[in-house]
This record gives structure tokens, C-alpha cells and sequence, in this order.
């Protein structure tokens, strides 16, 4: 592997599988360091596309996502870092997708549990075709000051104590990913910061080496020392040992080996990494320790003097001028987000919307202010459901009953009818059952089915105004309005409409009062005298008896009932119903395959 500089201030990544924290992260960081250009070029989602919204300092992005790899690849032919965040199952088949891109040219595989024979495959073609794998198992890596792999050195406050907005002269790698934060901490306390931080990963097969990086760190200029933390198991740091012995690294390596500790423990003992595993006494922490010390790095006696050895080869380095430690700058500030400054209280902002009937914060949703578990186990019916979320209160049994009978009776009546037309010449041009349902539904009006309401407010102006029947029909009819709640065009004064006589009967039945109802009846008796067809008509029987019901169940003020009628709650009742058959008509017409509906010739007068 060797040569130099894996990234600069103008590296792209393409980040493989959707997260928006480490993706977050990056471009926070870019922001920090002054990049002109985001360290993230496009997002893949396997079998999604189009583009997420993140934020780049102040501003908004739309960072593009796409489907497929090679997608990605072509679109953007200068990002060349692929940082995989797919799960263990997935990361080696992507990964070896992602090596094959021409463009791409460094891999970082974060899943932990790739299976070893996977690894081995994908570092065997990597090196054969001059590529770098930091990983698995990894968080990644960072250049200070130009470019970060994901979750790489933590939190933005984190990343500004450790001074990485800008390059120090240290260049440092380890296995853990955990214990780097650590040492990215340690070395801005004790010299002028890191240069470069790679995490190779706990695996016991790391894409690349702790050797791997050391040598490619003793070709970049400046970096001017290199900090190693190794780890019991395996044996990466015997070839930093020989390329030390070989003098194939000319600048000063302090290097610490962890788990001097596996000693203590009678068995063998296996740490967090897969690879960390008290093997034979060759792979202990100890030896290592000892043969690094021996070809020539700076290793401390413990990990406590670990700080201490850094600070004293940096400041070494800076006495015989070899280190001009660099300037401190001060980072830009990065916007908090609104999320979490409201949640530290730190600001306060207007919500947006507000909503009175239902809750689904809390463990269990409430309707207007009744868990669920309590609408289940009471045995709440649909007019119940109802009466919370449209009168926000537990109506009286016999009235929920009443707003069910409503919905029952008036969820269809036929084919025929302008809405279920509709319905059926909508599903018959192919259309789905949305579609179908509301165009059905588009047809409820002022005369079909949704008169609800206006026979409601008349019927109520009319009695509270002590109109009779003549006067109110003759002053509707000078006014030009047709009565609402009147009339039907089959229903006749010898064939009046069943549903109207059963709902009539259930409230003379239950309501303690029916008054609105009687006086709508009157109605009906003096504009049967006009004409036979002009009976009451459903919309008319439930305009008047929901009067009936919220005057008499003394639940509601006048001045509610008054709003109830003037904003229009009622004709809700027949769209809620009527739903109900027109999204069974959508299926009928489904399931009996009609061809698209063409209205007869014949049945068209065509005149000019
Ligand atoms: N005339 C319903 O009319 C209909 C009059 C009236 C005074 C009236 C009509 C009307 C008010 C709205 C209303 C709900 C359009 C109906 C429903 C659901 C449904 C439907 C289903 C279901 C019917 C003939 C003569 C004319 C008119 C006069 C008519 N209505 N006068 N007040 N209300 N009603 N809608 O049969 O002198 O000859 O000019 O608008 O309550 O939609 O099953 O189909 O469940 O699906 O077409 O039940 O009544 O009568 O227009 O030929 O009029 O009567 O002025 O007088 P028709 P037209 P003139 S329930």
C-alpha cells in the first residue's frame, strides 16, 4: 500500500446506505474545516432515489440519492472514498461492488461480523488493484482539518477540543475506534494535534495495517511524528516492527500495545474486538510492547506514560526544529439545531399547528384525551369514536347508537345514486380505489346527500324564529332556495323512505326530545300539500334530530350547538357513511372486471 495523502480538502465520499447522523456529522465537520465543497457527493439507497435534505453550515443542501452503486459512481466520477454503513450481512458484497468502480479508490467498510473469507477476498482484490479497506469494524478515519469518515472523532464539541478543524503533525492509528477518540484527545493536550487518525478496525483481518498506514504516514511530509495504539491478538504490529528494524520509517513512531493486562486473567481471555484475543505469548501485549521497543519506537511502561512519551518526542521535534507547531485558528460556529436548543431550553419557537382532538405522543394515542386500551376494553362503538373526535366528549349511549344508525343507513342506496355513478365509471376507467372513492364522493352537494347541514341551519332558524310551516316554505320559496332536507327523486308521499321512518322511530324512542324533528315533520306535511315528491328526505330527518340531539342531551351550550350547525359538522355523517358503500361499489366493479363505461348514444339528446 504506502504512497502518501488518502484525502485533501477537496475529497468526495459516496456514503452507502441512508444515515442521517454520520452523514450529518461529515458535513458539520466540512463546515468546521472551511470546505468550499460538501465531503459527502451523493448518498446510495438501494432501490431509492432522489435527493435528501441536510444541512451544510447555515444553508440547506439536497445531496442526491441514488439506487445503485454503479449509478452513483457515474454521477459523481470525482468522488473516489466509499463509506459503507451497510450492515455485516450486506458490507462485502457492496464493498467488492464499490472496489470494481474505477473511481473509487478508498473503502471504508464500518459493519462489524463481515465474515473473515469475505475480508480476505476484498483485500486480496483491493491490493491487487492498488486500493485501500480501512475496516471492518471500524469507525474510520480523519485527515484534521479537510476531510472525516462518518461518526469518526464523535461530537462536533468533541472534534473542537481535539483541535481536528485544522492539521497538527501527528500522524496516528490505531485498531480501536473507541480508544481513538481517547487518543486524538491525549495528542491535542500534548503537541500541536493530528495530522491523520485511521482506525483499522478490530477484525482479526483489517482491510489495512497499522504498517500499512505508519508507512504511508512517513510519506507525508507533515506529518512529522506517528502515534501507533495496538492491541493484544494477532500479529499487525510485528510488521511495524520490521519496516522499523528494515529503516523503512525515518520519522519518530510512539507506539503503546494494549491488554498488558490479559496477564492477570487465568484463561484466555477475548476483549471487545473480534481480533483482540489473548493468543500465545507472541500475540501478547507484553512481547509486542517489547519488540517495538527493541527496532526502535518510543514505547512508554504503561498506558498512563503513553501522554507523557508523546509529549516529549513532539517537543523533541519542535527543539531541534523539525516542528513549527502550527497556528491556532478559532472554528466558525456551527449552527445548534432547533431540536436540540429547544430541548435544552435555550430557545423558544411558535408551533405551527394546533390540534385539540388526538394525541399520539404518549405510549398509547388518545382520542380526545381516551387511551385506546380504555376505547377497547369499554367497548366503544364507531359513534362513540366519533363523539370524541368530533364533539371532543363521551356522548350518552343512545346517542353514539344514533350516529351509528345513521352511518348504517346511509352507507348506500344503489348503484344509481350520483356518487356511487360516479364511483363505478371511475373504477371502470382503471382507476384505483382512492381515486374511484373520491370521485364518488366529490358528488355530495347541496343536492345529493350533503343538505345535511343547511336543513339543519334552516329547520333550527325556522322553529327558534316560532315560523310556521307556511311561512318558513313560502319565504324559502320567495327567496328562491329550495327547502334542504326536502324532496327526493324517487321517494314519494305513498313510498316514503324507510330510513327516514327508522330513524325517526329510534329517536321518538330514545331522545328525551324530538321537537326539531316534529317541526320538520310539519314541513313535510305542507310540502307534500305542493307536490308528492316533496317528503323529508334522510339528509332532513338527521338534520333535524341531530338538532334534537344536541339540544336535548344537555352535553352541549347553545352557544356549541350553534357552532356545531354554522361551521357544518353534520354532512360528515353522510360522507363518512356513504365511504363506505362507494369503496364497495370500487370493489364489486373490481371484482366483476368491467370494461371502461361508455353512456349509450341513445341516451344522449343531441341537438344544437
Ligand atoms: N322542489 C332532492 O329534486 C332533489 C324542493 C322543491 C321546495 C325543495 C330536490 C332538492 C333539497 C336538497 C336535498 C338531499 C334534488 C336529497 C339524497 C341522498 C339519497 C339520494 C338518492 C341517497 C330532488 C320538482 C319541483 C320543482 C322544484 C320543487 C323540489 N325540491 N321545492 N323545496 N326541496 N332538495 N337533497 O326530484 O314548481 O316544478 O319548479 O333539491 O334535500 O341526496 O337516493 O337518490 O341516499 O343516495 O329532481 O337519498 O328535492 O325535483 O328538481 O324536478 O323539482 O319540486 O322547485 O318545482 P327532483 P325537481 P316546480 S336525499
Amino acid at each position: 500500500m504506502a504512497t502518501g495523502q488518502l484525502f485533501s480538502k477537496t475529497t468526495q465520499a459516496l456514503f452507502y446506505n441512508y444515515k442521517q447522523l454520520p452523514i450529518q456529522r461529515m458535513l458539520d465537520f466540512d463546515f468546521l474545516c472551511g470546505r468550499e465543497t460538501p465531503s459527502v457527493a451523493g448518498i446510495i439507497n438501494p432501490g431509492a432515489e432522489g435527493f435528501q435534505k441536510l444541512f451544510f453550515g447555515q444553508e440547506e443542501i439536497a445531496i442526491p440519492v441514488h439506487s445503485t452503486i454503479e449509478a452513483a459512481c457515474a454521477s459523481h466520477p470525482t468522488a473516489d472514498v466509499f463509506i459503507n454503513f451497510a450492515s455485516f450481512r450486506s458490507a462485502a458484497a457492496s464493498s467488492m461492488s464499490a472496489l470494481k468502480q474505477p473511481t473509487i479508490k478508498v473503502v471504508a467498510i464500518i459493519a462489524e461480523g463481515v465474515p473473515e473469507a469475505d475480508t480476505k477476498q476484498l483485500i486480496a482484490y483491493a491490493r491487487s488493484n492498488n486500493k485501500v479497506i480501512i475496516g471492518p469494524a471500524t469507525v474510520g478515519g480523519i485527515q484534521a482539518g479537510a476531510f472525516k469518515i462518518g461518526d469518526t472523532a464523535g461530537t462536533i464539541d468533541n472534534i473542537i477540543q481535539c483541535k481536528l478543524y485544522r492539521p497538527g503533525s501527528v500522524g496516528f492509528v490505531s485498531k480501536s475506534g473507541g480508544m481513538s477518540n481517547e487518543l486524538y484527545n491525549t495528542i491535542a493536550r500534548v503537541t500541536d494535534g493530528i495530522y491523520e487518525g485511521i482506525a483499522i478496525g478490530g477484525d482479526v483481518f483489517p482491510g489495512s495495517t497499522l504498517s500499512d498506514h505508519v508507512l504511508r504516514f512517513n510519506n507525508i511530509p507533515q506529518v512529522k511524528m506517528m502515534v501507533v495504539l495496538g492491541e493484544l491478538g494477532g500479529r499487525d504490529e510485528y510488521s511495524l516492527v520490521e519496516a522499523l528494524k528494515q529503516g523503512k520509517i525515518n520519522k519518530p513512531v510512539v507506539a503503546w500495545v494494549s491488554g498488558t493486562c490479559a496477564r492477570l486473567f487465568k484463561s484466555e481471555v477475548q476483549f471487545g474486538h473480534a481480533g483482540a484475543k489473548s493468543g500465545g505469548e507472541l500475540e501478547s501485549a507484553q512481547a509486542k510492547n517489547q519488540a517495538l521497543r527493541e527496532a526502535g519506537a518510543v514505547v512508554p511502561t504503561s498506558y498512563e506514560a503513553f501522554e507523557n512519551v508523546i509529549k516529549e518526542t513532539f517537543d523533541k521535534l519542535v527543539e531541534d526544529g523539525k516542528i513549527t507547531p502550527v497556528k491556532e485558528v478559532t472554528p466558525p460556529q456551527i449552527p445548534e439545531d432547533l431540536s436540540t436548543a429547544i430541548k435544552c431550553g435555550k430557545v423558544r419557537a411558535p408551533t405551527h399547528i394546533i390540534s385539540t382532538i388526538s394525541d399520539d405522543r404518549g405510549e398509547e394515542p388518545c382520542y380526545a384525551g381516551v387511551p385506546m386500551s380504555s376505547i377497547v376494553e369499554q367497548g366503544f362503538g364507531v359513534g362513540d369514536v366519533i363523539s370524541l373526535l368530533w364533539f371532543k366528549r363521551s356522548l350518552p349511549r343512545y346517542c353514539s347508537r344514533f350516529i351509528e344508525i345513521c352511518i348504517m343507513l346511509c352507507a348506500d342506496h344503489g348503484p344509481c345514486v350520483s356518487g356511487a355513478h360516479n364511483t363505478i365509471v371511475t373504477a371502470r376507467a382503471g382507476k384505483d380505489l382512492v381515486s374511484s372513492l373520491v370521485s364518488g364522493l366529490l358528488t355530495i352537494g347541496p343536492r345529493f346527500g350533503g343538505a345535511i347541514d343547511d336543513a339543519a341551519r334552516y329547520f333550527k332558524d325556522a322553529y327558534d324564529r316560532s315560523l310556521t310551516p307556511y311561512e318558513f316554505v313560502e319565504g324559502m320559496k320567495k327567496k328562491g332556495i329550495r327547502v334542504p332536507g326536502i324532496g327526493h327523486r324517487i321517494k314519494r308521499g305513498d313510498n316514503r323512505d324507510k330510513r327516514v321512518e327508522l330513524l325517526q322511530r329510534y329517536a321518538r324512542e330514545n331522545f328525551p326530545s324530538v321537537k326539531y324533528m316534529e317541526y320538520a315533520v310539519q314541513v313535510e306535511t305542507y310540502t307534500l300539500s305542493k307536490a308528492s315528491n316533496l317528503v323529508l328526505n334522510v339528509d332532513g330527518a338527521i338534520g333535524s334530530l341531530f338538532l334534537d340531539l344536541l339540544a336535548g342531551s344537555g352535553m352541549f351550550s347553545k352557544q356549541e350547538i350553534d357552532e356545531i350547525v354554522e361551521i357544518g359538522y353534520l354532512n360528515g355523517l353522510f360522507v363518512l357513511a356513504r365511504s363506505i358503500g362507494l369503496i364497495g361499489h370500487t370493489f364489486d366493479q373490481k371484482r366483476l372486471k368491467q370494461p371502461l363505461y361508455r353512456h349509450p348514444w341513445e341516451d344522449v339528446l343531441y341537438t344544437k
